[in-house]
C-alpha cells in the first residue's frame, strides 16, 4: 500500500520527537489521517477503509505512552466505522474522516484555551510555580494567569535527557514572565520557595494516576513532603479508557544515546544505560487535574472516562467477554 510521503514524515517526526508533547502528537496524528484521506487516489470503498486503517496503525506505532495518540485516532476512525453500513462511496467516507480529523484539531485547541482559563483561577498573585518538561496545557494555565495581571514567578526544570525545559523557559521569557531554569536535581532544594507545581500529562489512568515526563513523580514526592499543591493540566483526551479494563500504560524506553554519547557507549560496552521517558505519579500525590470540563480530584478520573469514553469501554468489555466465552466453549 502506498503511504504518502507527507504522512510518513509526520510519523517520523513523532518517533524522533520533532513533534512532541501529548497534545501536539494527537493533533499531528489527526492531521496525518486528514492528509492521507485527501491524497487517496483509488475509488473503492473497501480499499479506502483498509488504507485509512493502515495509516492509523503506522501512526499508532510511533510512540507508545501518550494516550492522546490512540484517542485522537479513535476519534476519527470510530466516526467512520459507526456509519460504515450506510456509506455508499469513497467520497462519503472521505468527508467523514476529514471532517472528524478537523473537528478533533479544533476541539483540542479549544480545550487548551479552556484549561488556561479554568486553571488560572487557581493561581494567586505572587505565586511561585514549578513546572517540568514542556507541556502546552501547563503553560496555558501559567500564561493565562500572567495575562490576567498576576505577578508570578516560574521555576522550570531542564528535563534531562532531552532538555524540553529549554523550550519552556524560552516561551515563558518571550511572554515577559519571570522564569528561572534549574537542573532536575535541584527540585527538592527549590521546593521550599514554591507555592504550586503545575505539570502536564501524557496519560491519566482510571485510578487517577498520571503518566508524565520522567521525573514528575519525584517532583510530586518533593512537593508532598513540602506540602506544596500539585496540579496536572490535561485535556480529557489524555484519559485512558483501556485502563478501566485493566490495561497498563506502557512506559516508553528510549535510546541510551539520548543519555550519553554513542562514543561513550562504544568505549564502555559493559556499562548499561537506561532511558525511561515517563513515570507514574499516584493519585495520592496529585491535588487536582485541570481539564477542559473542569477541575477534578484525580480519584474522579473514572467519571471523566465513563462520560467521555463510556461506549469505548463497553466495546472493550464486550470484546473481552466474547473472547472469554470463546475460550470456555473450546
Ligand atoms: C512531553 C511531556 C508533557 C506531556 C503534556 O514529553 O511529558 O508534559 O506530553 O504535554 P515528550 P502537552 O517531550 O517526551 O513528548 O500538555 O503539551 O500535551
Amino acid at each position: 500500500m502506498n503511504i504518502p510521503k507527507e504522512v510518513l514524515e509526520i510519523a517520523d517526526g513523532i518517533r524522533s520527537m520533532k513533534i512532541r508533547g501529548a497534545g501536539r502528537i494527537a493533533r499531528s496524528a489527526a492531521n496525518a489521517l486528514k492528509i492521507a484521506s485527501e491524497m487517496y487516489t483509488g475509488n473503492t470503498l473497501n480499499e479506502y477503509i483498509e488504507y485509512i486503517k493502515t495509516i492509523a496503525d503506522v501512526l499508532l506505532n510511533t510512540r507508545p505512552t501518550a494516550v492522546s495518540l490512540p484517542n485522537a485516532i479513535n476519534f476519527v476512525i470510530s466516526r467512520l466505522m459507526r456509519k460504515i453500513d450506510y456509506i455508499s462511496d469513497v467520497e462519503e467516507a472521505r468527508n467523514i474522516v476529514e471532517g472528524a480529523a478537523s473537528e478533533f484539531i479544533v476541539r483540542s485547541k479549544e480545550a487548551l484555551k479552556l484549561i488556561g482559563v479554568i486553571g488560572a483561577k487557581r493561581i494567586r498573585d505572587e505565586d511561585v510555580i514549578l513546572t517540568h518538561c514542556n507541556s502546552s496545557a501547563a503553560l496555558s494555565v501559567i500564561m493565562k494567569a500572567y495575562e490576567e495581571g498576576k505577578n508570578i514567578k516560574v521555576f522550570a526544570t531542564e528535563t534531562r535527557p532531552k532538555f524540553q525545559g529549554i523550550i519552556t523557559v524560552k516561551i515563558l521569557a518571550s511572554k515577559g514572565i519571570d522564569v528561572t531554569l534549574i537542573p532536575d536535581s535541584a527540585v527538592r532544594l527549590i521546593m521550599k520557595k514554591v507555592d504550586k507545581v503545575i505539570v502536564g500529562a501524557d496519560a491519566v489512568a482510571a485510578n487517577g494516576a498520571v503518566v508524565n515526563k520522567i521525573g514528575t513523580s519525584q517532583i510530586a514526592l518533593a512537593a508532598h513532603e513540602a506540602r506544596v499543591r500539585v496540579f496536572v493540566a490535561a485535556e480529557t483526551y489524555k484519559f485512558s479508557p483501556a485502563t478501566v479494563t485493566g490495561e497498563l500504560i506502557i512506559i516508553e524506553e528510549r535510546k541510551p544515546s539520548e543519555v550519553v554519547s554513542t562514543a561513550f557507549l562504544e568505549e564502555h560496552p559493559k556499562i548499561r544505560v537506561r532511558n525511561p521517558a515517563f513515570d507514574v505519579t499516584p493519585a495520592d500525590y496529585i491535588d487536582a487535574i485541570i481539564t477542559e470540563k473542569g477541575v477534578i480530584p484525580p480519584q474522579a478520573a473514572i467519571l471523566i472516562l465513563k462520560e467521555e469514553y463510556g461506549w469505548v469501554i463497553s466495546d472493550y468489555l464486550l470484546r473481552i467477554s466474547s473472547s472469554e466465552e470463546g475460550e470456555t466453549t473450546k
